[in-house]
């Protein structure tokens, strides 16, 4: 059994800051858990907006507190993201994402990240 806090995580190498500032990501699960998948809690600053498209991982978040919006940019459809909500990128869906306050977010992946990752240019992670 695994069993984690997140203020213990805040404290170590879990968390990432994303290069720009706009984000942080606290990784709970990683793959070297062997779960079949990572479990992050994610925090966009309020009015950042995030252009991302996973092409090689399925991602599903689910909104714990804040507001904002999901643009799915094949379909041109907006989203309204609060608590409650939860989406998943089923098709690897190009989006983009709008937190008009402070978004938490949890977030799963899968394949699972390893933790080393970083955006690219086209707001995807390479499979390490
Ligand atoms: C909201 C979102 O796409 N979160 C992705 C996870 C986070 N950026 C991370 O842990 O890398």
């Amino acid at each position: 059994m695994i069993v984690r806090h997140l203020k213990d995580a805040k404290q170590s190498q879990r968390k990432v800051v994303s290069p720009d500032g706009k984000w942080d990501s606290v990784r709970l699960l990683l793959r070297d858990d062997n779960m079949g998948f990572s479990f992050h809690i994610t925090t966009i600053k309020a009015g950042e907006e995030l252009h991302m498209h996973y092409q090689n991982h399925l991602e599903s978040v689910y909104c714990i507190s804040g507001r904002g919006e999901i643009e799915d940019l094949q379909t041109e459809k907006r989203h309204r993201i609060e608590p409650g909500v939860v989406y998943a990128l089923d098709k690897h869906d190009k989006h983009i994402l709008r937190a008009e306050s402070e978004l938490q977010l949890a977030c799963v992946f899968n394949p699972p990240l390893s933790g080393q990752e970083v955006h690219n240019e086209a707001g995807s992670y390479e499979l390490v």
